[in-house]
């Protein structure tokens, strides 16, 4: 059997909540203070992964993080016990409280950068876990990233693990949200394409467009660059290229909210790239020399769908995947239902976009996933997607793959662990910590992850 592309999603964590931590995601900000329900958020992650199992893809899982971090809380100078840590950062500071409780690591695409065997100079599967520097509060997601990472994908025969880049603005990287593998098969060569927001060395070479004014622009192209070599990937299979920093203002704050692709198909908005008409043209000509093959260029023009629109319906955030068993190249979008109740996204969609043969989305399904897409974090978000051959799947631990019967037990471990109701305020309740605690007790048990959180690395 040949590669396929198996997607690993993160589970939402026991403490998701609205504290609108992250400036330029317009969501996140929007939804600030709003009463989240963490049950509800873990069962519809839960949900959409069941759908692509049952539809026959490769489905993984990724553990939450141990939030509160009490960790991070002592390495800034509270003291105590860790409810005395975590009462008393709720009285003096709840916005690093809030920082330090985020659910933020279910978005898996921001999990790490992944590069397929078949693009690797030792012929191995690379991790590169992302360092998350531009919020506090995706930066200490980074080492259990690692930890769960190499838990999971852990035959060193097969799978290279890197330590994430150094945690500065100059090497800010979020990892698979700006980076997508386009191939002919996925099993195949393929052109690594990484975008990235800003350049942080060598302000003298014009770079194709000025910074962002408004919001920060999280990925530098230096960090793009090192992920490149650690990964062993020749020049001729990477491509780099500047986002729009028009549509980084406009709230796209990762790519993936301007773009998704797959195999020989990209579909994206015209306002993704800093060079609108250079990096498709770029892109074609790459593509044709490593594959022989024509990549398909599904572009979708501003007075279809405004950027702002874009945003609004995270139409771009959605997975776009092949239909296995289709020998016919037919992908599928797994969209939010955002795009189905804004009327001009679902009327592009299903008058525009899926009857047009000239390109292979032949399918939409809607997912309800309005949990996360309040922190703005849509389909495409909750995933990290590795290339894996038959030999690789079986180098994973076969623990943390979905299937029925683990799919049945995360549902009640989420039931029986899960408050149904979140306040910001409720995260000074020591009690959550140790709700949170013993779910991710139980959940490295289930999926044979052995230690991997702080809480239980120091435990005696
Ligand atoms: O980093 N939201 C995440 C959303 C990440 C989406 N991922 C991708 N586009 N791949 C972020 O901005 C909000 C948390 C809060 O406000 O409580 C947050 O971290």
């Amino acid at each position: 059997m040949a590669a396929q592309e198996a997607n690993f999603d993160g589970i939402v964590g026991p403490t998701h909540n609205y504290s609108g931590l992250s400036f330029g995601n317009v969501a996140s900000s929007a939804s600030k203070a709003n009463i989240s329900n963490p049950k509800q958020a873990a069962l519809q992650g839960l949900g959409k992964m069941k759908a692509l199992l049952d539809l026959g893809l490769v489905q993984g899982v990724l553990p939450p993080q141990e939030r509160p971090d009490v960790a991070s809380l002592r390495r800034i100078g509270f003291r105590g016990s860790d409810h005395e840590i975590v009462i008393q950062a709720g009285k003096t500071d709840p916005a690093i409280l809030a920082a330090a409780s985020s659910a933020s690591s279910m978005w898996a695409a921001n999990a790490a950068t992944v590069s397929p065997s078949a693009d690797t100079a030792d012929g191995k599967v690379h991790f590169t876990p992302a360092n998350l520097s531009n919020k506090f509060h995706r930066s200490i997601e980074a080492d259990t990233t690692s930890r769960a990472l190499q838990a999971i994908f852990r035959d060193p025969a097969r799978f290279a693990h890197h330590a994430p880049l150094p945690s500065n603005a100059s090497f800010g990287d979020e990892g698979a949200a700006n980076h997508t593998r386009l191939c002919a098969e996925y099993g195949g060569p393929g052109l690594e394409f990484f975008v990235y927001g800003r350049r942080a060395f060598y302000p003298e070479k014009a770079a194709p467009a000025p910074e962002p004014t408004k919001y920060p622009a999280r990925q530098s192209l230096e960090a793009s660059q090192a992920i490149a070599r650690l990964h062993g990937l020749s020049p001729e299979n990477a491509l780099f290229a500047q986002q729009d920093p028009g549509a980084i203002d406009a709230g796209v704050f990762h790519n993936d909210v301007a773009g998704v692709g797959n195999k020989n198909a990209l579909f994206y908005h015209e306002e993704a790239y800093a060079d609108r008409k250079g990096v498709p043209a770029a892109l074609r000509e790459r593509f044709k020399r490593i594959t022989k093959q024509d990549l398909i260029l599904v572009e979708v023009p501003s007075d279809a769908i405004s950027i702002e629109r874009a945003v609004r319906s995270y139409l771009f955030n959605s997975q776009l995947i092949s239909l296995p068993g289709s020998d016919k190249n037919e992908m599928m979008l797994i969209a939010p239902e955002e795009c189905e109740q804004d009327s001009a996204v679902k009327s592009y969609l299903e008058t525009v976009l899926l009857p047009d043969p000239r390109q292979p989305i032949r399918k939409v399904r809607y997912f309800n996933l309005k949990e996360s897409m309040r922190n703005g974090g849509g389909p495409a978000c909750l995933r990290l997607r590795v290339v894996l051959t038959p030999e690789e799947i079986r180098g994973c631990n076969p623990k943390a793959l979905l299937n029925e019967a683990l799919y049945a037990q995360l549902v009640s471990w989420v039931e029986r662990h899960y408050r149904d109701r979140l306040l910001p305020s409720d995260l000074a309740d020591p009690a959550l910590l140790d709700e949170s605690r013993s779910a991710l007790d139980e959940l490295t048990q289930l999926l044979g992850l052995g230690s991997i959180y702080p809480f239980q690395i120091s435990r005696p």
